[in-house]
C-alpha cells in the first residue's frame, strides 16, 4: 500500500471509538483515508483526526467499498451485520465486540501474547474483552514459566466499559446524591434490562446479561476467552477459570484481583515480579513500603496494563495473589485494537 491505506471506524462516535481515532492517528499505519461511520442518529457531526474535521457518516453496506482496514466497536449486532459485507469487498477487519470472538475461525489476539495467531485470520480478528485483556496479559508470562492450574479472578470494572450513556448516567446520579434528590437509573447495570439500579455510591455484581447457570455473560466471557487465548481451545480444562464481575463507580480503569495457582511449586513472589516486568506491555508497581500499588486514577490514559500487590498464599504452595488494573478504553479496548492492526500492516498481513 505505497499511499496508505482506507480505513473505516464503526462506532467512531462512542466511548471506545473516540479512543480509536486517537489511537489511530499516533498508531504506526499510513492512512490514506479515514471513514467515520455510526448510526444514523449521528450521521453529520463532525470528529477531528490529525486535525483534519471529518464528517460522521451512518453505515450502511456500500459504506465498505473500497475499504482495507476496518476497526469495530459499536456493538455485536452491528458487527455481525457488517462484517462480512466489509470482508466481502476485501477489507480485513479488527473487531472489538463479542460477536465473532469464540469463532474458530477467528484469531483472539493480544498481540503481547499470540500475535503469531494473526497469521491464521480470514478477514476477522476478534479484540478481546476489556477485562480478559488485563488478567491475560499479567498471566501469560506466569502461566509461560511456571505453568497454571486455576485462576480465581473478582474484577472491579469502570463505568465507562457499559458506554459513554452510562458514564453520563453515573454522574448525573453523583449529581443527584450531591444535590439530594433521589438516584434514578434507566441504563445501570445493563442497557435494556428488566431493572435498572443505581450505580453511583453502590456496587453492582452484575455485567452484561445473566447465563442460565447464574453466571454472567462477562464472567462467562473472562473464563473462555482466557482459554482461547491461552490454551487455544476455549473448552480446555487444562487450566480452571471462574469470575465475579462488578461494575464499580469509577469512570475509567478496571481492576482485578486475581488468585492463581501454578504448577511448580518452588516458584516465588520474586520469580513471578521477574516475569511480570520483563513482559512488554506490563508495569509492575508493587512497593508496600511506599504505598505503591495500581490504581484507576493513575491508569486512566495509559496503554500499559499494571500489576501489584503481588504476595504468596502462605498456606496453600504455589498459590499467589495480584492486582491488576488497566485503562479498559485503551488496553481493554481502543489500543489492543490499534496494536492489532499495526501488527498486520507490519507482518503483511492486511
Ligand atoms: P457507546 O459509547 O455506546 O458507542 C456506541 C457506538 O456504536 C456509537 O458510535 C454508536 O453510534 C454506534 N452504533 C450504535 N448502533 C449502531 C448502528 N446500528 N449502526 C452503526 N453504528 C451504531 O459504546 P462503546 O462503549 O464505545 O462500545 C461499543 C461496543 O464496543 C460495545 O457494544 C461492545 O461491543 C464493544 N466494547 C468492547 C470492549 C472490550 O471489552 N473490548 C469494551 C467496550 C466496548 P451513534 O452515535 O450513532 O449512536
Ligand atoms: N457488556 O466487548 O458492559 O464483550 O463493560 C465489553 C464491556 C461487553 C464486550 C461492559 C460489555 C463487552 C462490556
Amino acid at each position: 500500500m505505497m499511499n496508505g491505506y482506507n480505513v473505516a471506524i464503526l462506532g467512531a462516535t462512542g466511548a471506545v471509538g473516540g479512543r480509536l481515532i486517537s489511537e489511530l492517528a499516533q498508531a504506526n499505519i499510513p492512512v490514506k483515508n479515514l471513514k467515520l461511520l455510526a448510526s444514523k442518529r449521528s450521521a453529520g457531526k463532525t470528529l477531528s483526526f490529525n486535525g483534519q474535521q471529518l464528517t460522521v457518516e451512518e453505515t450502511t453496506p456500500a459504506s465498505f467499498k473500497n475499504i482495507d482496514l476496518v476497526l469495530a466497536s459499536a456493538g455485536g449486532s452491528v458487527s455481525q451485520k457488517f462484517l462480512p459485507i466489509a470482508v466481502n469487498e476485501g477489507a480485513v477487519c479488527v473487531d472489538n465486540t463479542s460477536a465473532f470472538r469464540m469463532d474458530p475461525e477467528v484469531p483472539l489476539v493480544i498481540p503481547e501474547v499470540n500475535r503469531a495467531q494473526l497469521k491464521q485470520h480470514h478477514g476477522i480478528i476478534a479484540n478481546p474483552n476489556c477485562s480478559t485483556i488485563q488478567m491475560v496479559m499479567a498471566l501469560a508470562p506466569i502461566y509461560h514459566a511456571f505453568g497454571l492450574k486455576q485462576v480465581i479472578v473478582s474484577t472491579y470494572q469502570a463505568v465507562s466499559g457499559a458506554g459513554q450513556a452510562a458514564w453520563n448516567e453515573m454522574l448525573e446520579q453523583a449529581q443527584q446524591r450531591l444535590n439530594d434528590e433521589p438516584m434514578t437509573a434507566a441504563i445501570t447495570p445493563v442497557k435494556g434490562a428488566d431493572h435498572h439500579y443505581p450505580l453511583a455510591f453502590n456496587l453492582l455484581p452484575q455485567i452484561d446479561v445473566f447465563e442460565d447457570n447464574g453466571y454472567t455473560h462477562e464472567e462467562w466471557k473472562m473464563i473462555h476467552e482466557t482459554k482461547k487465548i491461552l490454551l487455544n481451545d476455549m473448552d480446555s480444562s487444562d487450566i480452571k477459570v471462574t469470575a465475579t464481575c462488578v461494575r464499580v463507580p469509577v469512570e475509567l480503569g478496571h481492576g482485578e484481583s486475581v488468585y492463581f495457582t501454578v504448577n511448580d511449586q518452588q516458584a516465588t513472589t520474586v520469580d513471578l515480579r521477574q516475569k511480570l516486568s520483563k513482559m512488554p506491555g506490563i508495569i509492575v508497581q508493587d512497593d508496600p513500603k511506599q504505598q505503591l500499588y495500581p490504581q484507576p486514577l493513575t491508569a486512566a490514559g495509559k496503554r500499559a496494563t499494571y500489576v501489584g500487590r503481588i504476595r504468596a498464599d502462605e498456606e496453600n504452595p504455589g498459590a499467589f495473589n495480584m492486582w491488576i488494573v488497566a485503562d479498559n478504553l485503551l488496553k481493554g479496548a481502543a489500543w489492543n485494537t490499534v496494536e492489532i492492526a499495526e501488527c498486520l500492516v507490519e507482518d503483511k498481513l492486511i
